[in-house]
């Protein structure tokens, strides 16, 4: 592919509710841009951007793909996202390394969820955006009631650059309003608009015109002055509320027929900040912040936003150059991970294929393969002059599951499969739980976590048996008891004697605590280490429902020796069973995490939320409503909470969130311990009878 200088790129994240048609608009784009012969579809998965089986296989995008598209000796790099609430992970890091987002709508739902939480992130990243109402031709599409939908939530104001041609079957092209002209269907020429849109069209050129004027004082003053602006200065104006987000350009197509597609791009080029005129990035250097402009001659700084590892094609790297530039066969210091990587061949990406390149200028978004320890997140850049990109930040992967090998050989696999799977994906998060002895994996929501493991057993061959994670109960006690054992073997051969008396306390400050307490020698002191070897592997292994122990104070205070058969074996077996008995006597119960939650949603939610939450053993802390949110703060046992990222899903169709602490533990209710503890007892005679 051509090299493309700094001020002839554009970076535009796709953004929207899933089924709004960015996939396919990306197709058109390279359609009527003449880079393809034809347009692929979602049913015969022929498209460029959801090119994984998995993709293929569910009729939806789960990875951002990068789509560039070449026009007016620009090129624009479209980066379609998913628009799944399991994968928003995609669309943060898009974003983070794009100037601006177009977020679509589809014109027959008007504004939807997926849509919503883009256009938050879109505020959040303060991205300048584009409202583009797609799908104009379909059976009941409606302009006016789109554009109402999505005002009505956003807090940035809407305006129109362009309205309809037409709605329905009859949406035959767009009209124009920074050009004052008419584009049939694809646009590649302009006319005159129709008469029976012209009042209309200047009603809304007067709007634009007002908008633009705020753009910067000089333009002001001459739209008050004179009341007019030329088409330049609305423009230059309009590129100026959208970059400091005033405003959000309002533009109608149909993807699917490729109506209004090129005349999208015409605005891209108008109104989205190129790399080299957006705003400069703050990376942390050596001594201290250093801004980084977009330039070729810059110090090189360069962010990973996206890597892939697949065993066949090998590992993909995925790179957006802040300054200065990357060329093939060098080398390139990875900062994040302090060490050197060669670069081989570049690419220009585009869905699965790589359009080789020689150098990459500043602001482009690149790929270079088989980069050997490079991870999602890493600043590759100069070593003489190192520096450090800013990472965004993601949700909390709040849904876990535990997993388990499939067969001996999927066991040794796991380890190394998890660790790549978390590499590539920013909200994936995996860990051994060394109480419940679990490996857990933690994503955003059940799809996300399927996608994960089927991309373990198709690409890497693993096979994982999924469970509900168990939850790290504690098992502590309640009062004081006392307990002796004797034990005894001394029938044939060499005999085994000893015999420990201990008193356990319940303390609160520390996990575990042991004294020796033995007055005149009863049984001598140098058995003490084995004593508490054999309550070690009680408190491990736990009394009442194999959770560790932990809240207790021991002290032997007593015991006896034999002079010929007392051995460390010996008094290991009675501290052990002397433990155990003390522990059984002294009201032992199960404790388990409280964790402190925080709970985001719309208004209207409220009450079934409340509702719900007194189901899960709440305590509510405090209540607080703002700009239409309520956040309601509880603490809550964890177990109550392993699948409530599904339930607040279908309670605020997927409105709502949550993030989580653990704030402390607390004993388990009584009719909730003795199921938990019923169980145990089983399991442990089923495994005596084995
Ligand atoms: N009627 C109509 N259907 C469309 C249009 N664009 C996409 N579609 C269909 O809408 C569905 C979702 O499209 P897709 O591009 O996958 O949406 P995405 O999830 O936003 O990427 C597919 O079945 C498309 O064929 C359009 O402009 N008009
Ligand atoms: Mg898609």
């Amino acid at each position: 592919m051509k090299e493309y200088s700094t001020d002839k790129i554009r970076n535009v994240v796709l953004a929207s509710h899933s089924g709004a048609g960015k996939t396919i608009l990306c197709e058109a784009l390279l359609h009527f841009t003449g880079a393809t012969t034809r347009m692929g579809k979602i049913e015969d998965g022929t498209t460029a951007s959801d090119f994984d089986e998995e993709e293929i296989r569910r009729k939806i995008s789960l990875y951002t793909s990068v789509i560039p598209v070449e026009y007016r000796d620009s090129k624009i790099n479209f980066l379609d996202t998913p628009g799944y609430t399991d994968f928003i992970g995609e669309v943060i890091s898009s974003m983070r390394v794009a100037e601006g987002v177009v977020v679509l709508v589809d014109a027959v739902n008007g504004l939807e969820v997926g849509t919503e939480i883009a256009l938050n992130y879109c505020s959040k990243m303060n991205m300048p955006r584009f409202l583009l109402i797609n799908k104009m031709e379909r059976e009941n599409a409606n302009f006016q009631k789109s554009l109402a939908s999505v005002q009505e939530f956003s807090d940035v104001r809407l305006i129109p650059v362009q309205l309809p041609w037409g709605e329905k079957l009859e949406f035959k092209g767009v009209i124009d309003l920074l050009s004052m002209k008419a584009y049939k269907g694809d646009g590649k020429t302009a006319e005159e608009i129709p008469a029976e849109f012209k009042a209309e069209a200047d009603e809304a050129r007067a709007k634009l015109v007002e908008a633009a004027a705020e753009g910067d004082d000089t333009l002001l003053e001459k739209y008050l002055d004179s009341g007019a602006l030329t088409d330049e200065e609305v423009i230059k104006g309009l590129a100026e509320v959208v970059r400091s987000c005033s405003y959000m350009p309002v533009l109608v197509s149909a993807g699917h027929t490729g109506v209004g597609v090129l005349k999208l791009l015409d605005t891209i080029l108008d109104l989205i900040p190129s790399p080299a005129s957006a705003e400069a990035v703050v990376a942390e250097g050596k001594a201290g912040e250093e801004k980084l402009e977009a330039k070729d001659n810059g110090p090189l700084a360069v962010y990973v936003w996206k890597t892939t590892a697949d065993p066949f094609v090998g590992k993909q790297t995925y790179f957006r150059i802040y300054s200065g530039t990357v060329a093939a066969d060098s080398r390139i210091w990875n900062q994040t991970k302090q060490m050197e990587e060669r670069i081989g061949t570049i690419g220009v990406p585009r869905g699965k294929e790589a359009l080789g390149i020689k150098v990459a200028h500043a602001g482009d978004i690149c790929i270079v393969p088989k980069l050997t320890e490079t991870s999602t997140s890493n600043t590759l850049c100069d070593k003489a002059h190192p520096l450090t990109l800013p990472i965004p930040e993601y949700p909390t992967a709040l849904y876990s599951v535990a997993l388990f090998p499939k067969t001996q050989g999927d066991s040794t696999k796991i380890t190394s499969t998890l660790h790549r799977l978390v590499e590539e994906d920013m909200t994936l998060k995996w860990y051994n739980d060394g109480t419940t002895l679990q490996t857990i994996l933690q994503g955003l929501g059940d799809q996300h976590i399927d996608v994960a493991i089927r991309r373990a057993e198709s690409k890497f061959q693993v096979g994982i048996i999924l469970h509900e994670p168990k939850v790290s109960y504690q098992e502590t006690i309640t009062k004081s008891a006392s307990a002796m054992h004797r034990h005894k073997k001394q029938t044939g051969g060499s005999g085994q004697f000893g015999e420990v008396h201990l008193k356990v306390s319940p303390i609160t400050d520390k996990e575990f605590e042991y004294t020796w307490d033995v007055f005149g020698g009863a049984v001598s002191q140098s058995y003490s280490s084995s004593i508490q070897k054999g309550i070690a592997t009680v408190m491990k292994e736990g009394v009442i429902a194999g959770y560790p122990v932990s809240g207790v104070h021991v002290s032997v205070f007593d015991g006896k020796e034999h002079p010929v058969d007392s051995k460390p074996v010996a008094f290991e077996v009675a501290g052990r069973k002397a433990f155990e008995e003390a522990v059984r006597e002294a009201g032992p119960v199960l404790r388990e995490p409280i964790m402190l939650v925080h709970i985001t949603v719309p208004e209207i939610n409220m009450g079934d939320v409340m509702g719900d939450l007194n189901t899960r053993r709440a305590r509510i802390q405090g209540m607080e409503t703002e700009k239409g949110h309520s956040v309601v703060t509880a603490t809550v046992p964890l177990q109550e909470m392993l699948r409530y990222t599904t339930t607040l899903r279908s309670i605020t169709g997927g409105r709502g969130v949550f993030r989580m602490e653990l704030d402390h533990t607390d004993v388990v209710p009584a009719h909730i311990a003795q199921p938990i503890i019923d169980a145990r007892t089983k399991e442990m005679e089923n495994r005596k009878e084995e």
